[in-house]
């Protein structure tokens, strides 16, 4: 009986090894996957169809969400541009990567995980927007925007010398990305693309026919688009990036100065802005050749006729609603360029069989007012900035249709993107890989919640520096450097952030409890009041 037991024993046990071994075989013969990581430039999710369509339909990007998962809970780990770019990269928090705000340098040392790729045998290429101050790193072909980036007519940094390309920042960021697929890479080994828009940042220009299309809609105000920051602290009170009092009526809304001038001036914001020497509008604008020009000026005479019969006798709430109006019609029309050259990228993909061992990736550097709390802009913990979009398709592996509501931040996409590809995480990234998730693993998930840091203060916009604990439930904020003020909101009760009840005593023992796990994920991350005194005594030093 024994005898028979440990016979049993051994040939299960061999059939265990030798299926051991058909797994090892089947994943070393997987061809490991191609990643496009596609990112915009401060598109907010409430401008997805796939998260909302409230505001406008965006088919394509939602093909990715139908077909892969849609995160509802994506976030950011400290929201603007270059540092949220830095931590995609390094798979590190700012105060450990050093990018902590857009004008603070890079320090080119540092492992970046498209060096990882390239050293791992994949072709990789980066085009569109760095924002960096530096050129990239463990990329074997690259086309950069200087900066910022214009929309109109653009030049680009690229590994061979520098170009302006006319035509339309999208557009073009999508022609070169096609063609590095088609024509540039090597087809014997797997890839990386960063495919990184330029839009929808300000100041916003459409395409000409967008401009045309998108100023004849109008858009449904969000509830809160004249909140008066009751209930809520200092930073809120004073932060300038309020529709009515910080949008530029010629930078931001296309009133020429010609215009502003025969008017006399007009309020709030007297005439027109300074930028570099050149008004606000005519920096972009004078960028575009005489067929652009023509092309825009109807649409551009047809607002400002409008504007110069209005304006006079409008009042600030009639002025407000005009603004978001204008800010919308603007900023959807460079999202709507957007989803249409991302279905230019995904019918290549389907068409030259790549589709099916592609992972592609959507999300923004941040998220973004749509006029929330009257506001534009990013930077504040709030959920408008704080979340951003995040689809990500992955045929065989991820369930077409998904949704997942985890606490998922962009420190986590170097390490999901390394595990993919098969190749070694290094142990100091601060992230966690997506991957259970992504296979619907989600028992292997455990993070109940995520740190944030914002620092670029005193600068644009006047938020101050902040760090904080978010976790399903809560919202535990900290405002440093000019105030002490701690904020809370219950983002169950409060979803829109309207009522800060850190002086509520029913919310005694749960600010108790999340100040101590602050502090925690403090340590964890290894952030420190040393730290932050630090960063402060850089900036104090360069004013
Ligand atoms: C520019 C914008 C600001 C924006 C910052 C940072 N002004 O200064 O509104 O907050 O960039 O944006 S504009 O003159 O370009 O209109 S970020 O995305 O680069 O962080
Ligand atoms: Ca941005």
């Amino acid at each position: 009986m024994k005898m028979k037991h440990n016979i049993i024993f051994l040939l299960s046990g061999l059939f265990f090894l030798s299926s051991c071994s058909e797994v090892k075989q089947e994943t070393s013969q997987n061809p490991r996957p191609n990643i496009l990581f596609i990112m915009s430039d401060d598109h907010a999710y409430q401008a997805i169809s796939a998260y909302s369509d409230k505001l406008l339909k965006t088919p394509n990007i939602d093909r990715i969400a139908n077909e892969g998962m849609l995160f509802t809970n994506a976030c950011v780990t400290n929201s603007i541009c270059a540092p949220s770019r830095a931590t995609i990269l390094t798979g590190k928090h700012t105060h450990i990567n050093g990018k902590i705000d857009n004008s603070m340098p890079f320090d080119t040392s540092q492992v970046t995980f498209p060096q990882l790729f390239q050293k791992a045998g994949y072709q990789t290429a980066m085009y569109g927007k760095l924002h960096f101050g530096n050129n990239p790193k463990g990329v074997d072909d690259f086309m950069i925007l200087p900066g910022q980036g214009r929309y109109i007519n653009p030049d680009f940094i690229t590994n061979n010398g520098d170009t302006t390309i006319t035509g339309y920042v999208t557009d073009i960021i999508t022609d070169q990305t096609i063609n590095w697929l088609d024509k540039k890479r090597d087809k014997e080994k797997p890839f990386l693309m960063m495919y990184l828009h330029k839009a929808p940042h300000r100041p916003w220009w459409p395409s000409p026919e967008k401009f045309k299309e998108f100023t004849k809609k109008t858009f449904p105000e969000p509830k809160s688009l004249f909140d008066d920051y009751s209930n809520r602290g200092t930073a809120a009170k004073t932060a300038e990036m309020n529709l009515l009092q910080h949008m530029k009526y010629g930078h931001d809304s296309k009133i020429r100065p010609a215009t502003i001038e025969e008017m006399g001036g007009v309020e709030p914001y007297v005439p027109p802005m300074n930028w570099n020497g050149i008004d606000g509008f005519t920096a972009p604008y004078s960028r575009a050749n005489d067929e652009q020009k023509a092309l825009y000026d109807p649409v551009l005479d047809s607002i400002n006729t409008w504007f110069k019969a209005n304006w006079p006798t409008m009042n600030d709430e009639q002025k407000m609603k005009w603004k978001y109006q204008r800010y919308m019609q603007d900023y959807l029309g460079c999202i709507s360029s957007v989803d249409d050259n991302v279905g230019r990228v995904l019918d290549y993909l389907e068409e030259s069989g790549l589709a099916e061992n592609t992972i592609v990736v959507y999300t923004s550097d941040q998220g973004f007012y749509l006029g929330e709390h009257g506001w534009f802009d990013k930077r504040f913990i709030y959920d408008e900035s704080f979340k951003t979009p995040l689809l990500i398709r992955w045929p065989n592996e991820i369930k077409p249709g998904t949704t997942n509501d985890e606490m998922v931040q962009n420190l986590d996409f170097a390490q999901t993107f390394l595990e993919a590809a098969q190749i070694e995480v290094p142990s100091d990234m601060q992230g966690e890989s997506l991957i259970p998730l992504l296979k619907g693993n989600t028992e292997q998930w455990n993070r109940e919640a995520v740190y944030y840091h914002y620092y670029e203060y005193p600068s644009i916009h006047m938020v101050k520096r902040h760090y904080g604990i978010v976790t399903k439930e809560f919202k535990l904020i900290h405002f440093y450097y000019d105030v002490d003020e701690w904020e809370l909101y219950d983002r169950k009760k409060d979803p829109n952030e309207m009522n800060n009840v850190i002086n509520d005593p029913l919310y005694a023992d749960v600010i108790k409890e999340l100040k101590i796990k602050l502090a925690e994920l403090r340590v964890k991350y290894k952030d420190s009041k040393e730290l932050d005194q630090k960063h402060l005594d850089k900036v104090i030093k360069k004013q």
